[in-house]
């Protein structure tokens, strides 16, 4: 029997391969249940006592030796195959792929952060309102058309769903002194028909500044640094006179239009400039109605779709893409933002 163990030993020693199935098919040759160092095993208690040592670490030699073999050429084995295969098992793993803000997200960021460093804060709100500070605070008339059901999502008559943001800001106003630096941006929502230039949720960044002797230069001085920061140094604005209830004077604000540098295309309409928001002078009814005394105290405000702003940014012509959520828009506007 020790002349087997020798010989098998020797085998162990000699035997090489790279393929794992004959690996394998060593090991159960050898280790099988019907394996040769098995039945020696098995044939341990035969040996005569005074050899039961000897023949003990021998095989326990062997057993080690046979086992040892096979794993190292298994591993060789496997290595070998992923060779073959092109594959490098020392590469680090592919790193899994980062998700990316969605444009509206990157761009309200951003207008917080241009608003941020010149010392406006943020204020956020309820999206469910009530009719105070919706409509009547903002100096809406009882007959306006936007207090009526096909504009507007009501709740029930005294609660609806808001259609702007500037409903955070009556709040603000009621529940802090002048001077006041702050804009509201978040999602609001309008009874309309879905199309490719009107949805029924969409989003605003409101602004409102108060203070003592706050004018409309203030209010312009403020929009041309926002438009040169969001579109580039050379931006030019330009204020048109509009209406809001809520603002006396107001404007309609139009920013140099990026594609033709103001000289006329079909992006602009042949006018040289696009409209991005709303602003005036607050309403002294509206400041009165919020608790501060407007014969002290006046202020400037603005509103701006930021659907429209990125809709300008990055030439996207429809906005239905917003919420479609289809990846090949999205992966757009991956940014660090
Ligand atoms: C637009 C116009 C505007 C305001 C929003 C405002 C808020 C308060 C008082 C007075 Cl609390 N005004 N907000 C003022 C002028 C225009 O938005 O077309 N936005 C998309």
């Amino acid at each position: 029997m020790l002349v087997k163990v020798e010989e098998l030993s020797k085998e162990v020693a000699g035997f090489n391969s790279s393929v794992a199935e004959e690996v394998e098919q060593f090991r159960i040759r050898l280790l099988g249940k019907k394996g040769e160092i098995t039945a020696l095993l098995k044939e341990f208690r035969n040996v005569p006592v005074e050899q039961k040592k000897e023949f003990g670490q021998k095989i326990n030699i062997l057993k080690n030796a046979a086992l040892e073999k096979i794993e190292a050429l298994k591993i060789k084995a496997e290595e070998t195959s992923a060779a073959n295969h092109g594959l490098d098992l020392s590469m680090p793993a592919s790193p899994f792929e980062l998700g990316g803000r969605h444009p509206l997200s990157v761009v309200r960021n951003e207008i917080i952060s241009i608003f941020n460093r010149i010392g406006f804060a943020v204020s956020e709100g309820p999206e469910i309102e009530d009719d105070w500070h919706n409509f009547t605070a903002l100096n809406f008339p009882e007959e306006h058309p936007a207090r009526d059901m096909q504009d507007t999502f009501f709740i029930d008559p005294e609660t609806a769903l808001r259609t702007h943001t500037s409903s955070v800001q009556v709040r603000v106003m009621e529940n802090s002194t002048p001077p006041i630096r702050t804009i509201s941006p978040g999602r609001l929502f309008r009874n309309e028909a879905i199309s490719a230039r009107a949805h029924c949720i969409f989003h605003q960044v409101e602004g409102l500044y108060i203070d003592k002797d706050v004018s409309f230069s203030d209010l312009k001085q403020t929009l041309l640094y926002f438009a040169k920061e969001m579109f580039g140094e050379k931006t030019k604005i330009r204020l048109r006179p509009s209406y809001f209830p809520f603002t006396e004077p107001s404007a309609e604000v139009d920013v140099s239009c990026q594609l033709c540098n103001g000289k006329g295309c079909n992006v602009c309409k042949h006018t040289g400039f696009l409209e991005i928001m709303g602003c005036g002078m607050v309403d002294p009814n509206v400041l009165e109605n919020a608790g501060i005394d407007s014969k002290v105290y006046s202020g400037f405000a603005f509103g701006m779709g930021i659907e429209r702003i990125t809709m300008l940014k990055y030439q996207v012509n429809d906005l239905r893409h917003f919420f479609e959520n289809d990846l090949r828009f999205l992966k757009q506007f991956k940014t660090a933002y």
